[in-house]
């Protein structure tokens, strides 16, 4: 129950994104709520800061501060901030963003393993051809990070027929999706992927995971003819030398990229021009609006009066 000396101000601060569709969806749900954007006038009014990457410090200026609301389903880039006030630190977690990923991840197993790229260089060329067509159920997609996002493509990936492995921290028990966790199963995990799919958070654990170490141990006797990683997680879960080097190598024979550290994307890096690489810009799973701001209103409603919040970031496990 909300009590008359609350603050109730929510700022927003969706930096680098334009605030103007956010705003005009807060002020939409919740047209008594009063609403401060970007550098706040009145700090002491603000009781929920609605963000993305705000810079470091700026929650820290706001005393009465009760709950921080990421705007997207990661909150890595809040926890490095030295001055994170410690009050409840929420992400997303929307069907609208989880199907979003869906389909760019199953868009990437898709066109890796009915080889799209070969064929629009073929088609470039004016080359008939057809191309070695495994089946999906000799394809062993393997996801690492069973989440939210993760539980999903895995679901459909299934459905389309693949055979589909999951890892995570702890067990996960999904109907037809077999399931690895901790550090002592990843190398079995390994050893069953034909395309690895990083659907992780950015942790002091994660960090650097996707490394040529990770690549040499992914199944070489698959029927795509040598292994595929696709990340949408974060860019700094690759070692970015370490995947042109698998790809020059063979060790990899493709990859989807979505996520870089640091993004954009370097304009000279190799990986721009590689023969089986896709690049997408941050882009797999947008934050929109109109999807977000009206579960996000009701939420705080909830809280206003008394209910706990959910999809609490764990601060001890950083994710
Ligand atoms: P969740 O927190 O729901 O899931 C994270 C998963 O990762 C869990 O299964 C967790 O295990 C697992 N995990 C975490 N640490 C480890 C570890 N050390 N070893 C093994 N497994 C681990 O997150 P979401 O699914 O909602 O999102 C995942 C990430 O996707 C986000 O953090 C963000 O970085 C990224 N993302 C990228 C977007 C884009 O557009 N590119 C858009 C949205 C998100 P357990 O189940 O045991 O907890
Ligand atoms: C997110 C993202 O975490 O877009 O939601 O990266």
């Amino acid at each position: 129950m909300i009590r008359s000396n609350e603050a109730t101000a929510i700022l927003l601060a969706p930096h680098p994104w334009d605030p103007a569709p956010w705003a005009a969806a807060i002020r939409a749900a919740d047209p008594q709520r009063r609403l401060l954007i970007g550098a706040a006038p009145d700090p002491a009014a603000i009781g929920y800061a609605l963000v993305w990457k705000p810079p470091a410090g700026t929650l820290a200026q706001l005393p009465r501060l009760r709950a921080i609301f990421s705007l997207g389903a990661g909150a890595d880039h809040l926890l490095t901030d030295p001055a994170l006030p410690d009050v409840p630190l929420v992400r997303v977690v929307n069907p609208d963003l989880t199907q979003r990923m869906t389909e760019w991840v199953v868009l990437q197993v898709l066109a890796h393993h009915r080889q799209q790229q070969r064929y629009h260089r073929q088609q470039a060329a004016r080359l008939w051809k057809e191309l070695p067509q495994p089946a999906a159920s000799e394809v062993r997609v393997g996801i690492m990070g069973m989440g939210a996002l993760g539980r999903d493509s895995a679901e459909v990936l299934q459905r389309l027929g693949f055979d589909v492995a999951g890892w995570s921290r702890r067990p996960v028990a999904m109907a037809g999706v077999t399931s690895f966790h901790s550090a002592d199963q990843l190398d079995a995990f390994l050893a069953r992927t034909d395309i690895l799919v990083s659907l992780l958070p950015l942790t002091p654990e994660t960090r650097g995971i996707l490394s040529m170490a990770l690549f040499n141990k992914l199944a070489k006797d698959g029927k795509l003819g040598g292994p595929v990683l696709i990340n949408a997680g974060r860019g700094a879960l690759q070692v970015e030398a370490d995947i042109v080097a698998a790809i020059e190598t063979g060790v990899l024979i493709g990859a989807s990229l979505d996520v870089f550290a640091p993004e954009p994307l370097d304009p000279s890096s190799p990986l721009w021009t590689m023969p089986n690489v896709a690049i997408t810009p941050h882009a797999a799973a947008a934050s929109t609006a109109e999807a977000l701001i009206p579960p996000l209103l009701r939420q705080i409603a909830d809280f206003e009066a008394g209910k706990p919040l959910a999809n609490l970031i764990d601060r001890s496990a950083r994710y």
